[in-house]
């Protein structure tokens, strides 16, 4: 049996945000995990098995499945932290909740707005406008 057979795995997707965001904080807490890029215009069949909802990024480990992307974060660096991120100030932990909830479902509204047709797209554009504008 291979030595890499129990470590975690994560299934990924380069230019995803929260896909890198994930892979930036397994990084800085030097967990090793087995990397898989994922199609998201074909998900590979055991990506979908592990997590029917389908997005990147997921960690799989030996005892669960993590299926957000700031629960991976929390997960790798509470095992090891030598950058201290997790001291981050409570407003940074704000910021990521108003970006992870309001701006990222208004996001969502917009890009795959054939899915929301009783959502007014513009009004979509509006709210993640708001974010964006209160980041200056
Ligand atoms: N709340 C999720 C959001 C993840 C997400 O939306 N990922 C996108 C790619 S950036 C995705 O997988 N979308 C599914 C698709 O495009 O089919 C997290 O933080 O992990």
């Amino acid at each position: 049996m291979s030595s890499d057979f129990l470590l975690p795995i994560l299934y990924s997707f380069r230019r995803c945000p929260y896909a890198m965001r994930a892979r930036l904080a397994l990084m800085s807490s030097g967990i090793q995990v087995e990397l898989r890029e994922i199609l998201l215009r074909d998900k590979a069949p055991e990506f979908l098995a592990s997590s029917p909802k389908g997005t990147v990024p997921i960690l799989v480990t030996q005892f669960e499945v993590i299926e957000e992307s700031f629960d991976v974060m929390q997960w790798a660096l509470r095992q090891s932290d030598p950058e201290h991120w997790l001291l981050m100030p409570a407003a940074g932990y704000d910021w990521i909740k108003r970006c992870d909830g309001p701006f990222k479902q208004a996001l969502d509204h917009i890009k795959y707005s054939v899915r929301f047709p009783d959502l007014d797209p513009v009004q979509e554009r509006i709210h993640a406008s708001n974010f964006l504008e209160r980041l200056r």
